[in-house]
């Protein structure tokens, strides 16, 4: 089985297994597991922010930063294909009671004059502009990066309106390890940011979100208010520290396997997609003359798992699990089946 699902079926590796295995352990809801302080620490210092906060998820980490950010019927602005407006089972509306205002970005990216465009003016009739949230890499776009520039533009407008931006990075250092910026100059437009430790780093769970310091203490209260305190969670988050410590570089490896495949998916006339899309380590294809269902099943056949993204699309993630030699099996079977 060659599993291109996703970077989140990563397993842990060696390393992880036995820092879980010895980690140091106290309560953390009582603020008391150092294995849990440690790694939040370096987060925080990694994301550029006072302070960081670790959550059994991206999306529990992404819902309690919009909690903390925004009050019920207000408004968030977000990208049209994002992940919390997207794939959080609109978690946003249910449990913040805040109104989405999707647009669309292009390639995932949300240009300035659009958002400001968005912002609400002072109105009875309206629902104030709470919160603005970026996405970078962008998931659905292909796992594109969000060029630094443009994250600038749009806090700049953020600034002008007093408003915060809420980063989802989620494969924050997917665009880090591939365009060269320092992730500090990302996180530096955003008042607070989400990222994963389960998708590429592939740690076995847990998110962190980092921001200011009193915004960490009221997410702390809606990671509780969420049943998200958790106990002894240093023996999840060692394997978070080793993440950091051992797992940012190796990303580059899935780009180059990325890059390799969509190369070589690019030939096949049967496909439609612009291999120049392919930023990070995910290529989303479309076949031309079959129905990504079909393609899906039949990949399946052959061993090789991805995610078909109705009506047109299927996504291929490279990650730690899969190598060279999978990719070249895939490109293989991708001939095969388009004939
Ligand atoms: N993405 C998953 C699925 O939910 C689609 C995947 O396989 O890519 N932000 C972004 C940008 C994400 O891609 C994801 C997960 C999350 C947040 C949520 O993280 P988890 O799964 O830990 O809740």
């Amino acid at each position: 089985m060659i599993d291109l699902r996703s970077d989140t079926v990563t397993l842990p590796t060696e390393e992880m297994r036995k820092a879980m295995f010895e980690a140091e352990l106290g309560d953390d809801v009582y603020g008391e597991d150092p294995t849990v302080n440690r790694l939040q620490e370096m987060a925080a210092e990694m994301m550029g922010k006072d302070a960081a906060l670790f959550v059994p998820s991206g999306t529990m980490g992404n819902q309690v930063a919009v909690l903390t950010h925004t009050e019920p019927g207000s408004e968030v602005i977000l990208e049209a294909d994002s992940h919390i407006y997207y794939y959080e089972s609109a978690a946003a509306s249910v449990f913040a009671g805040v109104q989405p205002r999707p647009l669309a970005g292009k390639r995932g990216v949300l240009s300035a004059e659009l958002v400001e465009w968005a912002i609400r003016q002072d109105d009875i009739h309206l629902p104030p502009t709470s919160l603005i949230c970026l996405e970078n890499t962008h998931n659905r776009a292909g796992g594109t990066i969000v060029p630094l520039e443009d994250m600038q533009k749009v806090y700049a407008v953020a600034c002008k309106h007093n408003l915060p931006i809420h980063l989802d990075g989620a494969r924050i250092f997917n665009a880090s390890v591939a365009s060269g910026v320092p992730v500090k100059d990302f996180t530096a437009c955003t008042t607070s940011v989400q990222f994963c430790f389960s998708k590429g780093l592939s740690a076995p769970v847990g998110s962190i979100i980092a921001g200011p310091r009193d915004f960490i203490e009221q997410a702390r209260r809606w990671r509780k208010r969420l049943g998200g305190g958790m106990r002894q969670a240093g023996i999840i988050a060692a394997a978070g520290i080793v993440a950091l410590e051992t797992m940012i570089d190796r990303l580059a490896d899935d780009h180059a396997n990325a890059r390799f495949l969509a190369d070589a998916l690019a030939l096949m006339k049967e496909l439609d997609f612009n291999p120049e899309d392919v930023d990070t380590n995910i290529v989303i294809v479309k076949p031309v003359n079959m129905s990504v269902r079909q393609l899906g099943n039949e990949l399946e056949k052959r061993g090789i798992f991805t995610v078909v993204m109705e009506p047109d699309r299927v996504r291929l993630t490279t990650n730690k699990d899969v190598d060279r030699s999978d990719i070249e099996k895939t490109i293989t079977v991708f001939r095969e089946i388009l004939g």
